[in-house]
């Protein structure tokens, strides 16, 4: 069933490109987080996710989520790390599965030990197919991925393919975060071409002419975290880069 804030990011889609800003908890204040968020919106951002590799959890996600949500009416998403990492106070959760991992952990157990926590925080699950390329950085360690390799395209399109047909909604194409390139343009578009279901980029753009590269290629979100926690200045001209 797609819920409330799905059919808002459905509806954007249909009419444009979208960026997504990421905070990982570990790395902000709530106050930080705030500054951040505010300056993301103003740039026109349409979500905030919420994550890291680092399953980050407990009193600082609370805070984190409840500064943002004092801040902006847009919808905050969890990024979960694994299944602590799941608070009441936000409004939706990307319900990801590592589809590429060696480890069944982040394939099926992880969902299975964070269901019942989301269904009883009330927050609205997103199936995503999570796939992570080379360099993969810290996800691709942790997550114990097979990484996708940047120049076999084919292999990540028979991934996302089969994440669709397996019911999930979105795919997001991770090169991980601080990679030192984005997810190659080529993987994007044979990846998109295969696919119904929107695609989001993110993991290592950092610069307006990478954000319009992706989603020229194919991208329909892209999701920038180091550069909005680093210098959040950027982000409007990254914005302003998709909008093709
Ligand atoms: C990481 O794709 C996101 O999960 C964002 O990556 O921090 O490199 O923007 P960056």
């Amino acid at each position: 069933m797609t819920g409330r804030v799905e059919t808002s990011i459905l509806d954007m889609l249909a009419r444009g490109k979208l960026h997504f800003t990421l905070l990982d908890p570990d790395d902000v204040t709530p106050e930080r987080a705030r500054n951040i968020v505010t300056k993301a919106e103003e740039a026109g951002t349409s979500a905030i996710m919420i994550g890291g590799s680092t399953n980050a959890a407990g009193p600082n996600l609370d805070a984190v989520v409840q500064a943002i949500k004092a801040t902006t009416s847009l919808p905050v998403i969890l990024f979960p790390g694994g299944a602590s990492a799941i608070t009441p106070h936000a409004d939706a959760i990307f319900f990801m599965s590592i589809l590429n991992s060696r480890n069944p952990y982040f394939i099926t157990k992880s969902q299975a030990l964070g269901a019942i926590p989301v269904k009883q925080a009330g927050i609205e699950p997103i199936p995503m197919a999570y796939l992570v390329t080379e360099p993969g950085m810290t996800v691709g360690y942790i997550g114990e991925a097979d990484l996708l390799p940047r120049n076999k395209p084919a292999i990540a399109a028979t991934y996302a393919l089969a994440g669709q047909y397996m019911g999930m909604r979105f795919v997001y194409l991770e090169a991980g975060s601080g990679a030192d390139a984005p997810a190659p343009a080529e993987m994007i578009g044979v990846v998109k071409r295969v696919i119904d279901v929107p695609l989001i980029v993110g993991g290592g753009i950092t610069t307006p002419e990478q954000a319009r590269t992706a989603v020229t290629a194919g991208a329909d979100i892209i999701v920038t975290g180091t550069l909005a926690e680093n210098d959040p200045d950027m982000l409007a001209s990254i914005i302003k880069a998709i909008d093709v």
